[in-house]
């Protein structure tokens, strides 16, 4: 199955109105691309990014939201102010939110749903931390943190979901996965998905995060799981971010 590829640039909690002007800008005179490019700036710049990107074929994510619909939350958001906003991804599940802000599984599965419900696009990561892989516990930890949005949303949902497999030890580390490792993880995620529904499993885009660069982009792309990437330090360079998406065809 042909599957589109994304590239998605994840900002973290970087820019500034005139810094983020300056990248769309240089964005914004990339070529036509077959893959699907996407960014993802912090919440305060959503509207100044929306209307950059409009008329372009660069579509908006957001880095986050609340689980719950409206109401007294403090310092929430939802996934309908989310959506007021033309955004079409939300990250969900980074390691960066379980590990220094305590989201488990389930609040994940319950973000999920919150997103699914309201039309909006989960970009569900998963990823195993070093000392997992070097017990051998990789597919063990990303299988568990999919089974939790399973459990909650469904098999079928999927078919409206990314995942993006983000290995925590190549998380900003400058080590990235090998293609290879990539490769293998995703099959297996991909299996995994197969043993609950064979055309779920053909169907979902299954993307690499992980020290993704220009020069280590062109050999993950040839991977027939790797359906594109979820770049974080790389993507806050235009030309670097262009490059990858090149490489990605
Ligand atoms: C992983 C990735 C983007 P980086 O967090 O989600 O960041 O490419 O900087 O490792």
């Amino acid at each position: 199955m042909i599957r589109q590829k994304i590239v998605a640039g994840n900002w973290k909690m970087n820019g500034s109105k005139e810094s983020i002007s300056l990248l769309i800008n240089g964005l914004l005179e990339m070529e036509g691309s077959n893959s699907e490019v996407v960014v993802a700036p912090s919440f305060p710049y959503l509207s100044q990014v929306e209307s950059l990107i409009s008329g372009s074929a660069i579509v908006l994510a957001a880095q986050n939201v609340s689980q719950e619909v409206k109401g007294a939350f403090t310092g929430e958001v939802s996934a309908s102010m989310l959506g007021d906003f033309g955004v079409k991804y939300v990250l969900l599940g980074h390691s960066e939110r379980r590990s220094l802000y305590g989201e488990i599984d389930a609040l994940v599965a319950s973000k999920v749903k919150a997103v699914l419900d309201f039309g909006l696009v989960p970009m569900l990561c998963v990823g195993e931390t070093l000392a997992e892989r070097e017990a051998g516990k990789t597919l063990e930890v990303c299988e568990r943190q999919i089974q939790a949005v399973i459990d909650v949303v469904g098999i079928a949902a999927f078919e409206g979901l990314v995942i993006a497999y983000e290995p925590v030890w190549a998380i900003g580390t400058g080590l990235s996965a090998s293609a290879e490792q990539a490769q293998e993880v995703h099959k297996a995620i991909r299996e995994f998905l197969a043993q609950s529904s064979e055309s779920v499993s053909q169907k979902v885009q299954i993307l690499y995060g992980g020290s993704v660069k220009a020069s280590t982009s062109s050999a993950l792309f040839q991977m027939p799981d790797v359906d594109g990437a979820l770049v974080g330090g790389a993507s806050l360079d235009a030309k670097e971010f262009i490059a990858i998406v090149k490489a990605a065809g």
